[in-house]
């Protein structure tokens, strides 16, 4: 199978659009169809921050139902599932945007869309293997010895939250090891999570994160052919979300 992978979306859908537009896909029955019948697969992290988060979800709602998502889960969507299952979390870190689109609408449709959203979150695989294994997406990267491994908390962690080390840096962002630069496997990794503003190549990983949300761009990167294609942000541009790396 041939995949565009993309970036980390939260909320701007209508770059989604302009993006997969570019990739050769149709909306015309209502879901990405390319004529190639190549395949859209996601990093994770639709939502928060950004103007659409609603929107993009129930397009992602529509790919499950039609049997063709390939999404594994990020962060920010392992914490509206526990919002969406009553948990008591806090509206940070963009997450207060999505309830405020949620908020606005009639309580039925509200309740409605999180039970949605819990089916939706359920069915996801933690990280998706691909190509009898040679490709590998997950949202923050995972270890080469995680890889076909029994699930554990700690893959769980890292696979959502990267290689966190628990120490924060000066602005308050948790503190991550660069863990792409000791990266030793065959299998190519792609991932987001960190904001970059160009997508990183890393022995056989791709950080496919370009901070849309923040200003940057949101990119795919078509597999097997390891070409990316983005298109600019139209949100602002907030440069220090971004990070470089040696
Ligand atoms: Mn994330």
């Amino acid at each position: 199978m041939k995949f565009d992978i993309i970036g980390d979306i939260h909320g701007c859908y209508d770059e989604f659009l302009q993006l997969i537009q570019e990739l050769g896909y149709s909306m015309s029955t209502g879901i990405p169809i390319h004529p190639e019948g190549r395949n859209l697969a996601f990093v994770g992290d639709a939502m928060d921050r950004g103007p659409d988060s609603l929107r993009m979800l129930k397009l992602l709602f529509k790919i499950q139902k039609n049997k063709n998502l390939f999404y594994s889960p990020g962060n920010h969507c392992n914490k509206f599932y526990r919002y969406a299952k009553g948990n008591q979390v806090q509206l940070t870190h963009g997450l207060e945007t999505t309830v405020a689109e949620l908020d606005a609408l009639p309580k039925e449709e509200r309740k409605d869309f999180l039970s949605m959203y819990s089916r939706f979150y359920e069915a996801l695989p933690l990280y998706q293997s691909h190509d009898d294994g040679n490709l590998i997406i997950a949202h923050a990267g995972i270890r080469e010895d995680m890889i076909g491994a029994a699930r554990s908390e700690k893959m769980r962690v890292f696979v959502l939250y990267g290689d966190i080390t628990g120490k924060k840096l000066p602005d308050g962002r948790p503190l991550r090891r660069d863990w792409a630069k000791h990266y030793k496997g065959n299998a190519y990794i792609v991932y987001g999570h960190t904001p970059v503003t160009d997508a990183r190549f890393v022995n056989n990983t791709a950080n496919i994160d370009t901070g849309c949300v923040f200003g940057g761009k949101l990119t795919a990167l078509r597999y097997p052919e390891m070409k990316t294609v983005s298109v600019p942000s139209r949100q602002p541009f907030v440069p220090e979300k971004f990070t470089s790396f040696d």
